[in-house]
């Protein structure tokens, strides 16, 4: 018996509105002590920069205080984040890295 396989559940989710998926921005803080080499390693290993984009990123971050890294879903803001943090624990420099959600 032929059906019609649309149901009324997906009917009234096919007529709905696409909620796009909330983004988080990723920043970098300065600090007094984590070596210039440093960041521009972090921003072209781990946010893919090329060395101008770094350089540019990095010189803002250590004379403005803080700057935008990306922006990226919940998932890829917060495991960038960790990384960002991890290998800064591990070289022993105070690098700070956060999440906000993006406006
Ligand atoms: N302010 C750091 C220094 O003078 C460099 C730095 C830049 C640190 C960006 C953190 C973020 N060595």
């Amino acid at each position: 018996h032929p059906v019609n396989e649309t149901s009324v559940e997906s009917k009234t989710l096919l007529a709905q509105q696409l909620v796009p998926p909330k983004q988080y921005a990723v920043y970098l803080l300065n600090d007094d002590f984590t070596p210039m080499d440093f960041v521009m390693y972090v921003l072209q290993n781990i946010f893919f920069m090329d060395e101008s984009q770094a350089f540019a990123l990095m010189m803002m971050v250590h004379e403005q205080g803080k700057g935008l890294c990306g922006i990226y879903s919940w998932d890829i803001a917060t495991t960038k984040q960790s990384q960002v943090m991890d290998l800064a624990f591990d070289n022993e420099h105070p690098l700070q890295c956060t999440v906000e959600e993006a406006v």
